[in-house]
């Protein structure tokens, strides 16, 4: 397919936390970023996402005393997993990967800065309802396909691929340029997922 004007590439939450030697490391996590970076040479325009947690997120395990990471609660917004603190305000760990080398993305789109709600999806926070803005710019700039790809491909990449469907858009996930956490088959619930949801899911 051409890639042209109407089309952007979204790049889900490529930081270190989500890298081995990181906090909440996605397994071979840092080996997608030479994929990551020939994808988006082949994209005029690019979007960053940056998960942006305050200190003492709801979504830290550290949040709720007695509970571990990968435990899950319930909240008024429904299951929420909790994870190791990750991706904090201004640290390293929130940082990009340093390989990360897409100088011509045109927007970072930080997540997750409300200190109650988690954010996964870069359209809606996790109570499915509070906008991040990103489907009003993309409808501005009149976008209408949008590529995704990044960490981790069972939540971020799972949730702003079944959201971007939704607000209208035709979406594509490259699975070379993706890894997942793989929680308790979140995996391959994440592709099924998307499949029943009319993602196109291409290797490379
Ligand atoms: C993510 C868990 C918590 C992700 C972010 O980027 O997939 N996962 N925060
Ligand atoms: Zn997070």
């Amino acid at each position: 397919m051409k890639r042209n004007d109407r089309d952007i590439l979204i790049i889900v939450d490529v930081q270190n936390d989500f890298c081995p030697g990181g906090a909440l490391a996605v397994p071979l996590g840092d080996l997608i970023v030479p994929a990551v970076n020939r994808l988006a040479a082949g994209f005029a325009h690019v979007v960053l996402t940056q998960d942006w947690h305050p200190r003492g997120h709801a979504s830290f395990a550290s949040s709720h005393p007695g509970k571990r990471p990968f435990d899950t609660i319930d909240v008024a917004y429904g299951e929420q997993i909790l994870w190791p603190d990750h991706c904090v305000q201004g640290t390293r760990g929130a940082g990009f990967h340093p390989d990360l080398d897409v100088p011509h993305a045109e927007l970072v789109l930080r997540k997750g800065f409300r200190t109650a709600i988690d954010s996964y999806s870069a359209f809606f926070e996790n109570d499915r309802r509070t906008p991040t803005g990103l489907v009003a710019y993309l409808k501005e700039r009149r976008f209408e396909r949008i590529t995704l790809c990044g960490l981790a491909t069972d939540f971020c990449v799972f949730y702003s691929a079944i959201d971007g469907r939704q607000s209208g858009f035709e979406v594509t996930v490259v699975t070379d340029a993706c890894r997942g956490i793989d929680i308790d088959g979140s995996l391959d619930r994440a592709m099924r997922s998307m499949n029943e949801a009319g993602v196109t899911i291409l290797a490379h």
